[in-house]
């Protein structure tokens, strides 16, 4: 089998997506998600500029040489945009690997290692009210792991927490919104909205929360501390994670599960952080940190440290990606939790899929392949549109974390 060309697919059923198709003379094709949020264009042009002209002729079955020939071919290594163009093209061989040998891709990387694979869904509200209720609503639709984001007493908006629109959709069209930041009143609010939940839903449910890289250590420490009467499955992303060293202090303060990794694109972001470690969840996902090849080193190595997946899920990863993770979820023994947001229903048109939600779970589905296509025509009627993450400044106008 030989690969005969590739096209990348720029379409915004909602929001933006990027997904590469791999065609091969044996008509089977594969796609990979190469969505990378407020820089899509720049994932195109390295894709049809650089990357596809070196991908034709090429053995579709060859994932681990083809891997290693962009990763190091390019000389300039890692990165977002890079290790995302690296990813889609990983995704889309071992979709056409799977449908070539007739057999889902889960039973590539070691078969089912579960049952399914326990997912957790995005509960929010504008105050602490809505934001039990909205926690309750979760509950019953049977989600077992739920993350809780508020609004935040004193800040017009917050991360995680949508302005108007049923689900929060981070990325806005034109030019970056600004929002404003107070630590202070975060912090005076969480540990409050924990209490509020566990006094209310009790403990069995597993609650989740993001704090989204806005505090410093010694802050994440005291904020750790704080929420540990209310055992949460995982405070994710406390700080920016530049400072891999930042999280022994963190460490040192709290037994609270600390979960990292979404921004990640290479396993040497998460290296010392797994090594010594200083987290208990990598939250990396295939479409940013390098796609399958790449992902199941990194679960592989995390697994000599205690640590477990909980791949990034959010909206702004198509509907493949979320494919190739469940996947991946099924098939790895140090697997923890998937995150998984709701696409909208232009999404769900644009991209059929065989995965689906029970009881709290998902399945990938036993189709050949990921079991995700893209119907062209659908995603033709979805142009793009630029679109960017907001900024956040601190009250005082500094530039801070969003
Ligand atoms: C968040 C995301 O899902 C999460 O944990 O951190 O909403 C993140 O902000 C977006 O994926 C950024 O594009
Ligand atoms: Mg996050």
């Amino acid at each position: 089998m030989k690969i005969l060309g590739a096209k990348v697919i720029v379409c915004s059923p909602g929001r933006n997506f990027v997904t590469l198709k791999i065609e091969t003379d044996e008509g089977i094709y594969g796609l990979g998600d190469a969505t990378l949020n407020g820089r899509e264009l720049a994932v195109v042009s390295y894709l049809e500029d650089h990357l596809v002209p070196c991908l034709i002729g090429r053995d579709p079955f060859q994932t681990e040489d083809i891997w290693h020939y962009f990763y190091r071919g390019a000389y300039w290594r890692r990165g977002p945009v890079t290790m995302t163009a690296i990813a889609a093209i990983d995704m889309a061989l071992w979709d056409i690997k799977g449908k070539a040998l007739g057999v889902p891709v889960y039973n590539l990387l070691g078969g089912k290692s579960r049952n399914s694979v326990l997912v957790y869904a995005h509960a929010t509200g504008r105050d602490i009210g809505e934001t039990v209720d909205e926690v309750e609503r979760y509950r019953q639709k049977g989600y077992l792991a739920i993350r809780a984001q508020s609004g935040i007493p004193g800040l017009a908006s917050t991360y995680g927490v949508p302005k108007d629109q049923k689900y929060y959709e981070p990325a806005e069209r034109g030019l970056p919104s600004e929002s404003l930041w107070s630590t202070e009143k975060y912090l005076r609010h969480v540990p409050k909205l924990f209490e509020a939940l566990r006094n209310t839903l009790g403990d069995d449910l597993h609650l989740l929360h993001d704090v989204h890289h806005r505090l410093t250590p010694i802050q994440a420490a005291r904020l750790g501390k704080e929420l540990e009467p209310f055992h949460l499955f995982w405070m994710e992303d406390p700080v920016a994670a530049e400072l891999q060293d930042g999280f022994r202090l963190i460490r040192q303060h709290t037994t609270t599960p600390l979960a990292v990794g979404e921004v990640f694109n290479s396993i040497w972001d998460a290296e010392q952080l797994m090594r010594e470690q200083l987290i208990d969840y990598l939250r990396m996902s295939i479409v940013h940190g390098g796609g399958i090849t790449a992902m199941k080193k990194a679960a592989d190595f995390a697994a000599l440290y205690h640590v477990q997946t909980g791949a990034h899920g959010a909206s702004d990863m198509s509907p493949v990606c979320m494919g190739a993770a469940l996947h991946l979820d099924l098939a790895i023994n140090n697997f923890g939790i998937q995150e998984h947001m709701l696409h909208n229903a232009q999404t769900e048109e644009t991209f059929p899929h065989a995965y689906f939600f029970r009881d709290g779970s998902m399945y990938p589905g036993d189709e050949p392949g990921l079991g995700v296509d893209i119907k062209e025509d659908v995603a033709a009627r979805f142009p793009y549109e630029r679109a960017y993450l907001p900024v956040n400044r601190k009250e005082d106008g500094t530039l801070f974390h969003w």
